[in-house]
């Protein structure tokens, strides 16, 4: 680099990343892998036209493109993703039998994607909003999701509300654009709403980039040990990088100049090796506490006070892995609070039942029913062997010889197929059928 050039940010120089790397491909194919001459002009009759219809690399080309766009998440929309690992600082096994809490040191890799709420997919990133902290653990006894916000507690206590509340976030039915009148109007009918409000116009209600925020599982789940024994806890992330907000002024600015700032910044903290990372805690109370608790513990619109129920450390999330494709990495994944494993249950939350059922109905809407087989959301850790068959895109290889009824003799000596990670656990998605000796 000469002296006074100025060095260009991870994410402006990404193409030329890309090049240097020498990973270009040698030549242009088409789907079918057949090389092709001529990718800049259609085949035709005669210089000026038509095109025939044996051009199938124009047919392909075209129709791929009219079918590229699926449907944004109706919430959550704007994102960015990452990857990385959980790692267990301390010992909870004492209330928890989950694998991933088994015991200290322990590694799991996590996908995360953070997410401003009611904007569009190009809405700006630097909104008055709360926001996302959605994390995928790819454990050993399944994929674990930890679905959560970066406020502890919502404007609601009833999923049937949710729709509408979302409404008064979107644009009006006739103009067509955000209104206030929606918003006050919803907020000042249902005063449960006023903890959530109060956070979110407070100084935090404007987090200055992913990075800089803590998330919450916000609901009560229920912990199960070994022996059998429950207890309710609820999830925190704090950052390890300090809170950071920004100003209104500050993020309108950034709204017009740099609508995308938050995504930048994630990735080019990781990119430039400054990994950033969270602590988990939990806070845990027993069914004695809960039954004699002086609120429903269960309502999401009220906290544990940390007096009560202090802040039990238990691991840390870094993120060291930026995406290598937005659309496969994190477009396509798809989180649930359904995602439970072994020894983590829901607790009886209305607003947790209802997204119980809310998330996986709409994955299949916007990703279909084999959601569960891309490779962003295939529990690779695990071993999938269920009787869940065929359907659009199946692209593993839908269990093999296996039965595919139940009950059966014949149990599971053929052909599963598992997704195995390339790199130390956590690199590139590879998927590998393993055949029985
Ligand atoms: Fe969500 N929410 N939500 N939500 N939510 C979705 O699922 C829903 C709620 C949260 O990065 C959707 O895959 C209902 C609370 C995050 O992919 C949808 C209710 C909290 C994300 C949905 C809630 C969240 C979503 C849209 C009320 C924090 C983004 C696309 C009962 C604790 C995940 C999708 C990602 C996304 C439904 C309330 C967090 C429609 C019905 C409370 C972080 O299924």
């Amino acid at each position: 680099m000469s002296a006074g050039k100025k060095k260009r940010s991870k994410t402006a120089s990404q193409l030329t990343d890309f090049a240097n790397g020498k990973q270009v491909p040698d030549r242009l194919t088409t789907s079918q892998g057949c090389p092709v001459d001529h990718g800049d002009c259609t085949m035709t009759i005669g210089e000026r036209g038509p095109i025939p219809l044996q051009d199938f690399t124009f047919l392909d080309t075209l129709s791929h493109f009219d079918r590229e766009r699926i449907p944004e998440r109706v919430v959550h929309a704007k994102g960015a993703g990452a990857l990385g690992y959980f790692e267990v600082t301390h010992d909870i096994t004492r209330y928890c039998k989950a694998k991933v809490f088994g015991k200290i040191g322990k590694r799991t890799p996590i996908a995360v994607r953070f997410s401003t709420v009611g904007g569009e997919s190009g809405s700006a990133d630097t909104v008055r909003d709360p926001r996302g902290f959605a994390v995928k653990f790819y454990a050993e006894d399944g994929n674990w999701d930890l679905v959560g916000n970066n406020t502890p507690i919502f404007f609601i206590r009833d999923p049937i509300l949710f729709p509408s509340f979302i409404h008064t976030q979107k644009r009006n039915p006739q103009t067509h654009l955000k209104d206030m009148d929606m918003f006050w109007d919803f907020i000042s009918l249902r005063p449960e709403s006023t903890h959530q409000v109060s956070f979110l116009f407070s100084d935090r209600g404007i987090p200055d980039g992913f990075r800089h925020m803590n998330g919450y599982g916000s609901h009560t789940f229920k912990l199960v040990n070994s022996q059998g024994q429950p207890a309710y806890c609820k999830f925190h992330y704090k950052t390890d990088q300090g809170i950071k907000s920004l100003s209104v002024s500050r993020a309108a600015q950034l709204a017009g100049d740099d609508p995308d700032y938050s995504i930048k910044d994630l990735f080019e903290s990781i990119a430039n090796r400054n990994y950033p990372s969270w602590t988990m805690y939990i806070q845990v109370m027993t069914f004695e506490q809960a039954q004699q608790h002086q609120w429903n513990p269960f309502d999401l619109t009220k906290v544990w006070p940390h007096g009560d129920f202090p802040l039990i450390p238990v691991g840390r999330l870094v993120l060291d892995r930026n995406p290598r494709n937005y659309f496969a990495e994190v477009e396509q994944i798809a989180f649930s609070p359904a995602h439970l494993v072994d020894g983590i249950e829901p607790s009886p939350d209305k607003m947790l039942q209802g997204r119980l059922f809310s998330y996986v109905d709409t994955h299949r809407h916007r990703l279909g029913p084999n959601y569960h087989q891309i490779p962003v959301n295939c529990p690779f850790a695990a071993r999938p062997a269920h009787y869940l068959r065929d359907g659009p895109m199946t692209i593993d290889d839908n269990q093999g010889q296996a039965p595919n009824y139940f009950p059966n003799m014949f149990l599971w000596t053929n052909g599963y197929s598992l997704l195995l990670p390339l790199q130390n656990n956590r690199g590139y998605w590879r998927r590998e059928t393993l055949q029985d000796g």
